[in-house]
């Protein structure tokens, strides 16, 4: 499994900062977002470092499948499939990517404003 010495995500998946995991495999783990921006806000990412989402799809497709097949699934655990719920992934600095290890968020329990800059 890739890892990145100075890279947040990593320091996450490795348990050396506590988090609100929400769901876990052996390749992804989804867990709160500390600065919530709707009532439910949970991040997923994959536990091998990847920079961006367009990284990760050159160099391992499956990958972003797993992603995505685990945010329906933390929508499902979060009780927001039917209702609906935003996934959403910042990929580089003009869509403010903030940390730079893939994750795509999930966002839900309410209604959502249109997407926009
Ligand atoms: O989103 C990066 C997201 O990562 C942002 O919404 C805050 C969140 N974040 C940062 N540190 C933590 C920890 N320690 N736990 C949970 N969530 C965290 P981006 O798309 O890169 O702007």
């Amino acid at each position: 499994m890739a890892t990145s010495s100075d890279c947040l995500f990593c320091t996450i998946v490795a348990g050396d900062i506590p988090n609100d995991t929400v769901y876990e495999t052996d390749t992804v783990l989804a867990f709160r977002d500390i600065t919530p921006r709707a009532n439910s806000h949970v991040l997923v990412i994959p536990k091998s470092h990847e920079d961006t989402l367009g990284q990760m799809a050159d160099d391992d497709p499956t990958s972003v499948a797993e992603l995505f097949t685990a945010a329906r699934e933390v929508a499902r655990r979060e009780g927001i499939e039917d209702s609906g719920y935003r996934v959403v992934s910042n990929v580089g600095a003009d869509a403010g990517q903030e940390v730079f290890h893939v994750h795509v968020h999930v966002l839900g329990a309410q209604k959502l404003g249109p997407v926009g800059p």
